[in-house]
């Protein structure tokens, strides 16, 4: 079982006006002690991807854990630590094909049959959520609240991370309702140090 870092930092390029942005936060978030960190880009080419996961890879070194989201060959390309699949991606069966047994694989659920679906693959950690409103993913499925958290958390005991309109305000709820990790979005975006260090406090 792998032991999770309370606060899952998400670093989405659409949020970001251009890659010096994102390299530049990434580096923040680096230095307020963050250890896991996924890279999250839907819009760009996989080359585009690469040499920005690449990049990332070259600033984080060998100590902060690094996730793909999405997509397993560039995990290995870039020389990342895992990779994050949701519900249309590929399966886990077919990611472990990829990344083989070691590297980590995290699986994102809406709701308590995925979940419970999840908990038999050989994925490494379930992501559960959108616990509150988002703003960050276009379409999101239906918010489940602290409620979707505890039910989720009695149906795995693998590592929970809770997703979703997750802020310095509200994280501490999120943990306390049973997840073992929070994935955030826009609350690490603005003053992104400082911000991490918050969370980190809030969470310690
Ligand atoms: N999946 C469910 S909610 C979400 C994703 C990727 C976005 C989370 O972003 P934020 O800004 O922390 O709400
Ligand atoms: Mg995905």
């Amino acid at each position: 079982m792998i032991t999770i870092p309370r606060l899952y930092a998400i670093a989405d390029v659409s949020c970001y006006c251009n890659a010096e942005t994102l390299f530049a936060t990434v580096g923040e978030l680096l230095a307020a002690g963050l250890t896991l960190i996924q890279y999250r880009n839907k819009s760009g080419n996989a080359r585009e991807m690469l040499d920005e996961a690449r990049e990332l890879k070259r600033l984080a070194g060998n100590s902060v854990k690094l996730i793909m989201n999405d997509r397993a060959d560039l995990c290995l390309a870039a020389g990342f630590d895992g990779v994050h699949v949701g519900q249309d991606d590929l399966s886990p069966k077919a990611v472990r094909k990829v990344i083989g047994d070691q590297l980590w694989l995290g699986v994102s659920t809406h709701n308590p049959e995925q979940v419970t679906e999840a908990n038999q693959t050989t994925a490494d950690y379930i992501a559960i959520g959108p616990v509150f409103a988002t703003t960050s993913k276009p379409n999101p499925d239906p918010v489940i609240g602290l409620e979707g958290v505890r039910q989720a958390r009695a149906l795995t005991h693998k590592p929970l991370v809770s997703i979703g309109g997750i802020t310095r305000a509200n994280c501490r709820l999120v943990i306390d309702a049973g997840a073992d990790s929070v994935a955030v979005i826009s609350d690490l975006l603005r003053d992104a140090r400082q911000s991490a260090e918050e969370f980190l406090r809030i969470l310690g």
